[in-house]
This record gives structure tokens, C-alpha cells and sequence, in this order.
């Protein structure tokens, strides 16, 4: 499995940076943002796949880690970089955990918040991507 990582253009100022996202930089168009804070260190987030959406996670803040499976492999990257995303496709299993204090998670969506989109369950995923092939 390949991880997709975004580099995200940056402005560089000994006054600080500005990461900046423009239309070209993700391969979708964004119609929904929202952001994981004060998550607790011993969290675990994720534990689903998508049947549409794609997302770019930012780590703005902190670290965490993310596992991708995609029924056959699973890979665990750190995300600890606010001008490297990951890009996570639709039918990618994912679980995120090892947050770190004042880690913030921003993602970026494809779509709207839509549960029926949502596989919560491994096996049901396995059978769903196993009969989509
Ligand atoms: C992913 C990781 C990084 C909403 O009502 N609207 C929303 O936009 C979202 C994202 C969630 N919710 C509700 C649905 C659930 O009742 O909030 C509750 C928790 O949502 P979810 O299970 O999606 O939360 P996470 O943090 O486990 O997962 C989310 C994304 O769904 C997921 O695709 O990659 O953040």
C-alpha cells in the first residue's frame, strides 16, 4: 500500500510560516473541514473506512499516528509535520492513535458528513471491498 503524502505549499517568514491549501494541492474538491482537539493520549480514533469520501489530514499541532489497511496491508505513519498531509482514499481502513498533548487533527473532506458513507466494521469492510473487486 502506498502512503500518499501532500506536500503542503509554505511561505516562509522568520516571523513564522503560513501553510497555504489552494485548489491545486489535494486531488478533490473540499466541501467539508473539521478538526480533532483535546483528543486524550490513550485514545483511539477512526476504526472505520469510507465507501466515498477522501480526506488530506494536517497534523497543525502535535503528533499522532495513523494506521491504513487496506485488507491485505497495513502501514502506521506518524504525522507530526504541519506542511505534510496524508491522503487517505476511500475503502482505506483507518485508526488513529498516540496523540500527543495539544495534538490537532484538521482533515479536509471530500463530502459532507454522511453516516451511511461509514463501513464501522472490519469484517463488514473485508466483505465490501473483497465484493467490489
Ligand atoms: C477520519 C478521522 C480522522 C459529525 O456529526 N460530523 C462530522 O463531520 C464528523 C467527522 C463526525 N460527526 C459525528 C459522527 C459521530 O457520532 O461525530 C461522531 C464521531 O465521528 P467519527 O466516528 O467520524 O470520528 P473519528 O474521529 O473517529 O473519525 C473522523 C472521520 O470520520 C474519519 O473519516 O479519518 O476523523
Amino acid at each position: 500500500m502506498e502512503i500518499q503524502l501532500v506536500e503542503i505549499p509554505k511561505i516562509v517568514n522568520a516571523q513564522g510560516n503560513i501553510g497555504v491549501i489552494e485548489k491545486d494541492v489535494i486531488p478533490f474538491d473540499i466541501k467539508r473541514v473539521y478538526y480533532l482537539y483535546d483528543v486524550p493520549s490513550s485514545a483511539k480514533r477512526g476504526g472505520h473506512a469510507h465507501k466515498n469520501l477522501q480526506q488530506l489530514l494536517v497534523p497543525l499541532s502535535g503528533s499522532f499516528d495513523v494506521i491504513l489497511k487496506n485488507g491485505t496491508d497495513e502501514i502506521t505513519i506518524t504525522l507530526n509535520k504541519p506542511d505534510k498531509g496524508l491522503l487517505i482514499n476511500n475503502h482505506i481502513w483507518r485508526e488513529l492513535n498516540n496523540f500527543s498533548s495539544g495534538a490537532v487533527c484538521m482533515v479536509l473532506a471530500s463530502g459532507i458528513y454522511d453516516e451511511d458513507d461509514y463501513i464501522r466494521n472490519y469484517k463488514d469492510y473485508l466483505k465490501y471491498i473483497k465484493d467490489k473487486k
